[in-house]
């Protein structure tokens, strides 16, 4: 019966694996794909830090646990039915059982944990030139080196669309999502729900301080990259930091990431990082005038 079973079980894993199309692993872009599996691609060192420690602790940890509790039940399953044990046993406790299920799982939760507040610290400690970050390996306690920012944007979430601020250049715009029509008409390449009028830009290879707060009269939002590994809550009347340095040019999406009413699903964030004269450009041009005509400066989006 068991073997039955973990024939059926073997098959069924084997199917699903074999038709589990290619683009499902394909991540390498700014947005997640129908069906995909499996976290964004990054672009940032911290990224390259949560996939190290998703990919190489989280799910192997997971996996382990999952066959123990499998292998458990089976166990149960085949030697402690009706038939195999009529007679159950009439005991309550077993204090060393007890005291395993209790300490093995703290254990599971500090070794997790260790890396888990690495990454924590670098994603909220803003580079100075001097401190080193996690990236790729997770077990290096700090290698990649990280330069100080030369860029500061303000983002505050409103309900239902987000403001950006560049601070030292006294520039700011808000960004709203398009509507269907607008999409199709103005950018039809991009995502559904993800689009938007007007992209945060940022140069690209440059550490970007992201101080993030939201509308004094509004509520709690929160702003999310995943491609940057980025996610902090925008709070009424608190400045949040943290930032990122991408590695390369492309739009990346993001969406509000904290339940903040009925169009919470509706205010989706793209950042575009561009070349850095083409930054320069565009900055120079949105200071000079609007952003519409800094944005003629980019090269069109599909
Ligand atoms: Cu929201």
């Amino acid at each position: 019966m068991t073997g039955q079973f973990l024939r059926s079980f073997g098959i069924v894993l084997a199917s699903a694996l074999a038709l589990t199309p290619a683009a499902v692993f394909a991540q390498d872009r700014g947005h997640p794909l129908p069906g995909q599996i499996g976290l964004q691609a990054s672009v940032t060192t911290i990224m390259d830090s949560i996939h190290a420690f998703h990919d190489g602790i989280l799910l192997w940890t997971s996996v382990l646990i999952t066959l123990l509790v499998m292998v458990l039940l089976v166990i149960v399953m085949v030697r402690f039915n009706a038939k195999a044990n009529p007679k159950p046993s009439t005991n309550t406790h077993n204090t060393l059982i007890e005291i395993v299920w209790t300490v093995v799982p703290i254990l599971v939760l500090v070794i997790i944990a260790i890396p888990s507040f690495s990454v924590l610290t670098d994603q909220l400690t803003l580079p100075d030139g001097q401190r080193k970050y996690l990236g790729p390996n997770i077990f290096s306690f700090g290698e990649v080196e990280v330069p100080a920012p030369e860029l500061t944007v303000k983002v505050t979430g409103n309900q239902w669309y987000w403001d950006y601020e560049y601070v030292d250049q006294d520039k700011s715009f808000s960004s709203n999502i398009y509507g269907d029509a607008d999409r199709e008409a103005n950018k039809p390449g991009q995502p559904r729900l993800l689009a938007v009028d007007y992209e945060l830009v940022v140069p690209v290879d440059t550490t970007v301080r992201m101080q993030i707060t939201a509308d004094p009269a509004g509520v709690i939002h929160a702003f999310a990259v995943p491609s940057f590994g980025i996610k902090i809550d925008a709070v009424p009347g608190k400045l949040n930091e943290t930032w990122f340095n991408a590695r390369k040019t492309g739009i990346y999406y993001g969406q509000c990431s904290e339940l903040c009413g009925k169009d919470h699903a509706f205010m989706p964030i793209a950042v575009r990082v561009v070349t850095k004269d083409e930054f320069a450009l565009w900055m120079k041009t949105f200071q000079e005038g609007f952003i519409d005509d800094a944005n003629a400066t980019l090269a069109k989006v599909e």
